[in-house]
């Protein structure tokens, strides 16, 4: 079995979302998403419209994802990779070369971004 991990907020989720699950899980036949807990985000001054643990139901409940755990450190990645035997460590671009020291532990992939959707944009546009 190849075990496939990423990382994210999720929130607002939204179809870049969705395709980096879809193309995450293309990757391997076991997808693991690490869902940003609200008091992780605290420590990052990002807040989010949805609360953590519906954020992970939603992740929870997409064809892609095989399992949900919470994200609540930036020191977890290791840990986690070596727990669930991770093969493949995947995120958006926009993370580029930041998560480059897990290639000592598995592969490490970073896939384009979908282009014209963000959660930050989408919180401007219900501003109105
Ligand atoms: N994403 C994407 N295309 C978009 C928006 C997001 O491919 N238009 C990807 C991001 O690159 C990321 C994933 O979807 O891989 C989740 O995006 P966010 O919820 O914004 O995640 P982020 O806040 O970047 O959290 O430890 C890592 C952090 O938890 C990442």
């Amino acid at each position: 079995m190849k075990t496939v991990i990423t990382y994210g907020t999720f929130d607002l989720f939204h179809v870049g979302h969705l395709n980096l699950l879809r193309r995450a899980k293309e990757l391997g036949d076991y997808l693991i998403v690490a869902v940003s807990s609200d008091e992780f985000n605290l420590g990052k001054n990002k807040v989010c419209k949805i609360k953590d643990t519906d954020r992970m139901k939603i992740v929870e409940a997409i064809k892609y994802v095989d399992k949900v755990i919470p994200e609540t450190s930036w020191e977890q990645k290791i840990e986690d990779v070596k727990k669930y035997n991770v093969d493949v460590f995947v995120m958006g671009d926009d993370w580029k070369g930041k998560f480059d020291f897990l290639k000592d532990y598995c592969e490490v992939v970073y896939l384009p971004r979908t282009e014209g959707i963000s959660t930050t944009q989408l919180k401007e546009e219900l501003k109105g």
